[in-house]
């Protein structure tokens, strides 16, 4: 990178602003349209790239976060790139190791197990010295990506955090994270807050290195029942928001709220400072606009499955899909991410099929 390329100023004019524009409800010619993973192991030169490393050392070194970053947009004419990192990084952050290991994903091989680990945490930590690379990557993308789209930041939501951080891995119950909510909820309030104070810092942290939009994933709220989700991810999440824009205004930065598998939340969300709900694909688009008085954008909601179906198929399950939601305060996307053995030609199919789809219709 060059000097002028690694500081947060002088960024290239935006010349596609679609999908911040959809995230505000306001007017557009199109629906904009991105997917969730559109970088990763499914391309086949993301599998090429810095051969011999990690998957965190591909994320702590800048040059390569950002050209996997951009490898979706050379292929796809999609509205938005997602800077390459994790949701796990926070936790890395917070003192906890993390290996990536093949077959199994991400492994912490000491997971919280009590009180102490969690007073143990690095609660203070400074995010510019520990995840200064991310914000590295993000400036240095922003100026790479010469205003050809706007850039999102993301950070993982404190109870999926919470659970990768008490399980050590994905799960298919989560009863270990569960149990913590039952026998320890003082303690549980702690971790999620500590984590939801480290978030923040982090997600302001990356809008001022260059990030043009936000999206909190909670990948894991679905398997709370709605009274814990109430006490125990909501609050968090709308914490996040409010103090993202209370630190940098209400309108510097439009958020994404990806609660999967929260079909209830939709009201709690509502009155939050997030912009956009993301759905999943079991979630009605129709339901959720009532839920929201219609004062919200959303974003999705195709199964990620239709990605392995002919291009016609996918086409046909795009069309399905966004006639449901209308052209106002739409972000096409797809209600999950794409998946290690899903096809390329895939994205290009769904990608085109949204173009066609909101070209046909009157969208003011
Ligand atoms: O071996 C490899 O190369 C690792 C594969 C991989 C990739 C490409 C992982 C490990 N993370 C990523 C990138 C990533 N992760 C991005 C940026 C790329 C993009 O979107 O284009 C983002 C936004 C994430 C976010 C993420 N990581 C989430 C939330 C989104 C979701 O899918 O729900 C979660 C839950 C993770 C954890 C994680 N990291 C990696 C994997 C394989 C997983 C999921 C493991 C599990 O299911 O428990």
């Amino acid at each position: 990178p060059e000097a002028h390329e690694l500081e947060a100023k002088n960024f290239p004019e935006l010349k596609n602003d679609l999908i911040l524009r959809a995230a505000r409800r306001e007017d557009v010619e199109r629906v904009p349209v991105w997917v969730m993973r559109q970088a990763g192991r499914y391309l086949p030169e993301y599998n090429a790239i810095g051969e011999g490393l990690d998957f965190f050392d591909k994320c702590r070194t800048p040059a390569l976060a950002c050209a996997i970053t951009l490898q979706p947009l050379v292929r796809f004419p999609i509205d938005a790139a997602i800077i390459f990192s994790d949701i796990l990084v926070i936790l890395q952050a917070l003192g906890m190791h993390c290996d990536m290991v093949k077959g199994k994903g991400p492994t912490f091989p000491q997971p919280i197990t009590c009180r102490e680990d969690i007073d143990a945490l690095n609660a203070d930590v400074d995010v510019h010295e520990s995840l200064g690379y991310v914000f590295k990557a993000i400036t240095l993308t922003r100026h790479r990506l010469g205003g050809h789209v706007p850039l999102i930041g993301f950070a993982g939501a404190p109870w999926t955090l919470f659970a990768y951080a008490i399980e050590g891995s994905g799960s298919k119950t989560f009863s270990k994270a569960k149990s913590w909510l039952y026998k320890d909820p003082e303690a549980s309030h702690r971790l999620l807050s500590m984590i939801t104070d480290v978030t923040v810092r982090y997600l302001v942290a990356q809008v001022r290195a260059g990030a043009q939009l936000l999206q909190v994933f909670d990948s894991w709220a679905g398997s709370l029942s709605p009274r814990h989700f109430r006490e125990f991810a909501a609050p968090y999440l709308v914490r996040i928001a409010s103090a993202v824009k209370a630190e940098l205004g209400t309108d510097a930065v439009p958020m994404i709220c990806f609660a999967k598998g929260a079909h209830w939340a939709f009201s709690l969300l509502e009155s939050s400072d997030y912009d956009v709900l993301s759905l999943d694909w079991t979630m009605d688009p129709q339901e959720a606009q009532r839920a929201t008085k219609s004062r919200m954008a959303f974003q999705g909601n195709m199964d990620p499955c239709a990605m392995y179906g002919s291009d016609d198929t996918i086409r046909e399950e795009v069309c399905r899909v966004m006639s449901l939601f209308g052209t106002r305060g739409h972000i096409a996307n797809m209600g999950h991410g794409m998946s290690p053995d899903m096809e390329p030609r895939a994205v290009a199919a769904f990608v085109d099929a949204v173009h066609n789809f909101s070209s046909r219709q009157r969208v003011y």
